[in-house]
């Protein structure tokens, strides 16, 4: 690691957008520290990068975020750190939801952001030039039919963040929210529909190119990257052929 380099923290860096935001930063010229729960996964993404270190972690769990915090110590300044971690599971409608779904989905869309967020505050604070942006979703912003615990989570993320940049005002810190729709990646549905290739393959069928990961890391990397004193509020990014949550133009 070079002695000027910025340091960013990745959460959810084992895939998919986590991942390409991970490959992005770094392209940029960040030190990246992946995180996730997988180790194997970030170990192998690290040692790609050009300047970047692995660290399992489970946003969830209150006790290791914390370690996760006092180890970053080891660097001269946290300056970025992007919650990125969470996901969806189920998209039964409310009537029939099971609850310990949307506890999941409120433990690490939710709380797994506020774990992270309050440990390195004090940290992103103190580099006098510090980031944090909230991976929300379309979902976060609007319903739809069968969004259920994930559109409920994705709601308190986007509170979060708004809530956040109103009580950070005056302090050395940007709050960036991207709300990404229709986002093809390899685990986001499998793991929505538990395993249902079927299922997953259903959200997308039609879609005249559903966004990439790269296509959103590259819109969280340009925001993080523009001046200082720019703080891009809200970034909502979807594919051309979804107009809404509930608009989506399909052929065949
Ligand atoms: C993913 C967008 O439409 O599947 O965050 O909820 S959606």
């Amino acid at each position: 690691m070079t002695a000027e380099a910025r340091t960013a923290v990745v959460t959810g860096a084992s895939s998919g957008i986590g991942a390409a935001t991970a490959r992005a930063l770094a392209a940029a010229g960040y030190h990246v520290v992946l995180t996730a729960r997988r180790k194997d996964r970030i170990e192998a993404l690290a040692a790609e990068l050009p300047n970047a270190e692995a660290y399992a972690l489970d946003v969830t769990d209150r006790a290791a975020v914390d370690a996760f915090a006092a180890d970053l110590g080891r660097h001269p300044s946290v300056d970025v750190l992007v919650n990125n971690a969470g996901g969806a599971l189920g998209a039964e409608p409310v009537a029939t939801g099971d609850p310990a779904d949307w506890r999941t989905m409120y433990e690490v869309n939710v709380l797994g952001v506020l774990h992270m967020t309050q440990a390195l505050l004090p940290a992103l604070t103190a580099s006098g030039d510090g980031t944090v942006v909230v991976l929300s979703s379309t979902a976060g912003h609007g319903t739809y039919e069968g969004g259920g615990g994930y559109v409920a989570a994705k709601h308190g993320a986007h509170v979060i963040a708004e809530t956040l940049r109103l009580e950070l005002c005056g302090e050395p810190v940007r709050v960036i929210e991207v709300a990404p729709g229709m986002v093809k990646t390899d685990e986001f549905a499998t793991t929505r529909f538990r395993g249902d290739t079927d299922k997953a393959a259903k959200v997308y069928a039609g879609v005249d190119q559903p966004l990439s990961a790269e296509d959103v890391a590259d819109t969280i990397a340009w925001a993080i990257t523009r001046p200082s004193h720019v703080n891009v509020d809200l970034l909502v990014v979807r594919p051309r052929a979804q107009a809404s949550n509930s608009k989506v133009h399909r052929t065949g």
